[in-house]
């Protein structure tokens, strides 16, 4: 509607606006750089920014290797892309004309451009001082050598995932500027953690918290490419802190493409063990993360191959597991965490290797999937790698999709030949997602920063109205809906009178953000704490003014009642904040706002889960793959706003289908990025998206308040499992297999041949 106040929205008097001279080159050791004549006040290098620190991500991962990501580039750059000056001026293309004259002089040195190719012995060095290209290596082993000795069947695969952008409608952003009122830092920055930013920047320059404010937008999307400390945010928080101007910079859309933190690569060597009927006995896998060459604040480049390590074993039912996972640093952008974090590719390769173990041994792959899940009488159950999975009905959900989608006259159907020649396929993925972290849970996975709870701030005010405040921020998700109505759950105030503000440090409880599906949980927990204590503080003012006992009043309809006589939350706000002199004597001080904090019973999180099913067509002439039809079963427990749920559901299976079909920023052997605008890199649209079809279930965790489980990621992590199950289940017929995503014409039509060719 136009209302929105983006980054890109905002005007403030002087504001000047920054481009970035970016890297042309993978590698390359810096020479000399000089500033145009006459322009030297407007052009900046990290030489000039004496007393800031770079951004360094710690890790209490033993072996983990700790990066220094500079602002602007120091002595090396390290991706193409990687920022050397900062230039100002009125426009944005006045700053990016500045930015042409700057002159660099470097000395080009060999790039490093897959895990794979990182991991050689003489391989270039992204870091020098580390001696090799890996950042950290993890081992796991409950013991899987009996099994493999013994096990009758043994499947042996290979994955791979390709390296995203996370596409938000607006990129990241922000404007900086000095408030001489309040003598402090004010950055307005596109962010889904701003109190941790107020952290990061405050460490960087040097400047204390109190002197820092952030104060979030509106947020275009954040999917986890905004709850990193970005290097422009601190280039462009210096500025304003020591130029005391305002300044603005926004990301456009190649320089997400090239320069932005990117996301999913991974490569699996994978070999699993079963029995006849296939089932799983064992899974022995090797992970490679090809993280790019910084560890981005504050979730470190390791915590993709932490997850996927112990995320790999999904919703199943066996105990005999070994993971090797290797975070390899490349000579591309950081990797970032991205809806879902590491799961879109475990899920990936679990169901596929699923899948592949039903062909091996001759039987419907659902049938498989269906005895290997972990079953609902066995909840609470906790897996091989210590994952507490705390309710649900997995098995439940596998059926209900089968159902859904009509498998039995599916494969009927594919007795037959469909009227235009495509093949048809079928394919199905089960995952768990864990949400609302415990803060052992991150400090497991090396980071101590991450807090498993949350505040939250309720206040009645005299006319009755309720302002509900807290750290947290809305990134689209829909958090300042939901929580209103978890503070309508409580104290019966109509949602019209609720205000919901978030995010900003200047008028909000300490939060680290919206990450990790965590909000309605931990701050939904922490309102409803709050709203449960004000409504018995406004109970006993009620009580007083009514002259009746505080049991024996009832919220209702809007109004609070005792017997026939009511009030409405105007009264009691108006008694407390403006006729002192008719509260009782032994009044609680404590009045009428209320913060509290909240985290669920368990450190383990609580675990969400779905099945996606994905009915495909596939031309074996061209290899393009039409998705017929789509289900979503999802339960994440007790839903707050079933609507809500939904669009969360199909906007993450949108991202989805784009990582299984459609996306992929490819590089060279030169560390060019391949994909550098909308042409080359695919997003998925309206007219690649299936009518998705959605069937609920809502099992209560046992362990967070109302039974509420997270759902924000979810919908992103089972469509190329599905969706590639399925292309397989249509290219049987071919002796076709793949297993590299997105699963593209010309990956289909390799698939076909290399089977004709065997
Ligand atoms: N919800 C609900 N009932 C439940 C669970 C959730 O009604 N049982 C609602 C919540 O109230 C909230 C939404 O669903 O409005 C998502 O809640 P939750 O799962 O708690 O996730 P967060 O609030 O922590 O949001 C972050 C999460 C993550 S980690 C990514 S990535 C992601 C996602 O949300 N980024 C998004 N969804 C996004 N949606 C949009 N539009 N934009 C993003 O950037
Ligand atoms: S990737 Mo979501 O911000 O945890």
């Amino acid at each position: 509607m136009g209302r929105g106040r983006f980054v890109g929205d905002i005007q403030l008097p002087g504001m000047l606006e920054v481009a970035f001279l970016r890297s042309p080159v993978a590698h390359a050791r810096l020479r000399s750089l000089a500033k145009p004549q006459g322009r030297e006040d407007q052009v900046f290098f990290w030489s000039d920014m004496a007393g800031v620190q770079p951004i360094v991500t710690r890790s209490s991962l033993p072996g983990y290797k700790l990066s220094s990501y500079y602002p602007l580039a120091h002595e090396k750059v390290r991706y193409v892309g990687e920022g050397i000056a900062l230039c100002v001026a009125p426009s944005r293309a006045e700053a990016e004309d500045l930015a042409e004259l700057v002159s660099v002089d470097f000395d080009e040195l060999p790039a490093v451009t897959e895990s794979e190719l990182g991991k050689a012995k003489d391989a270039p060095l992204v870091h020098e001082e580390w001696g090799d290209n890996l950042c950290l290596v993890t081992d796991f082993d409950s013991g899987i050598e009996e099994v493999a000795k013994t096990a009758p069947v043994k499947v042996v695969r290979e994955y791979k995932t390709a390296r995203q952008c996370m596409h938000p409608m607006e990129g990241k952003g922000l404007v900086a500027y000095w408030d001489f009122q309040a003598d402090q830092l004010v950055v307005i920055t596109s962010t889904q953690v701003p109190h941790l930013i107020r952290t990061g920047l405050s460490e960087c320059l040097g400047l204390d918290q109190s002197r820092v404010r952030v104060s979030p937008p509106d947020v275009g999307g954040g999917f986890g490419y905004k709850c990193l400390l970005q290097p422009e945010e601190v280039a462009v928080a210096w500025l304003a802190m020591t130029r005391k101007g305002a300044y603005r910079w926004v990301e456009d859309r190649r320089e997400h493409l090239v320069a932005g933190a990117n996301a999913r690569q991974h490569h699996y060597k994978v070999t699993a063990y079963a029995d006849e009927r296939g089932r799983l006995l064992g899974l022995d896998a090797e992970i490679n993360v090809d993280i790019g060459a910084y560890s981005v604040w504050p979730f470190s480049a390791c915590l993709e191959a932490a997850q996927a390590g112990g995320n790999l074993p999904g919703p199943y039912d066996f105990r005999a597991y070994r993971a090797r996972t290797y975070s390899v640093a490349t000579n591309k952008p950081p990797f970032a965490p991205y809806r879902g974090v590491a799961r879109p590719g475990v899920c990936f390769a679990i169901e596929l290797t699923i899948d592949a173990i039903a062909r091996a041994v001759g039987r419907e792959p659902v049938d498989v999937r269906a005895e290997n899940l972990v079953q609902a009488a066995q909840m609470p159950y906790t897996n091989v790698t210590n994952k507490h999975y705390d309710s649900g009905d997995y098995p439940g959900s596998l059926a209900k999709a089968r159902e859904m989608i009509a498998l039995d006259a599916i494969r009927e159907r594919q007795k037959g030949r469909e009227p235009d020649g495509r093949r048809i396929g079928v394919g199905f993925a089960t995952y768990t997602e864990q949400s609302a972290h415990g803060t052992k849970v991150f400090a497991a996975w090396g980071l101590p920063l991450v807090p498993g709870f949350e505040q939250a701030t309720v206040k009645l005010l005299a006319d009755g109205t309720l302002e509900v405040r807290a750290g947290i921020h809305t990134i689209g998700q829909g958090l300042e809906t939901t929580l209103a109505q978890v503070a309508n759950q409580a104290l019966g105030i109509p949602l019209k009178d609720i205000a919901v503000k978030l995010g900003d440090t200047a008028s909000t409880p300490y939060s680290t953000g919206a990450y990790a599906s965590r909000g309605i949980v931990m701050a939904g927990g922490a309102v409803s704490k709050s709203a449960t204590e004000l409504a018995g503080r406004v109970k006993r003012l009620a009580a007083h003014l009514l002259q009746c006992k505080p049991e024996d009043v009832a919220f209702r309809d809007g109004r609070i009642h005792a017997g026939e006589a009511s009030l409405s939350f105007a009264d009691v706000g108006k008694a407390w904040y403006l006729r002192p002199e008719t509260l009782p004597d032994d009044i609680d001080t404590n009045g009428l706002e209320v913060t509290q904090g909240y985290k669920p019973d368990v450190d383990s999180g609580v675990f969400s889960y779905a099945t996606h099913a994905a009915l495909v067509a596939l031309d074996a002439e061209t290899g393009m793959v039409d998705i017929l039809d789509y289900v979503i079963v999802e339960d994440c427990g007790q839903m707050v706003n079933p609507m809500i749920v939904e669009g969360q559901a199909y906007g993450g299976a949108a991202q989805g289908i784009g990582t299984a079909l459609f996306e992929e920023s490819p590089y060279d052997s030169a560390g060019q990025p391949l994909a550098s605008t909308l042409i080359d890199y695919l997003l998925p649209g309206p007219t690649e998206l299936p009518g998705f079809r959605i069937g609920h279930m809502e099992t209560l965790s046992p362990y967070s308040a109302h039974g509420i489980k997270g759902v924000g990621e979810g919908g992103a992590i089972a469509p190329a499992g599905a969706i590639v199950n399925a292309i397989n289940d249509a290219l049987k017929e071919y002796g076709a297999e793949i297993g590299q995503i997105p699963a593209t014409p010309e990956r289909i039509l390799d698939a076909i041949f290399a089977a004709q060719t065997k």
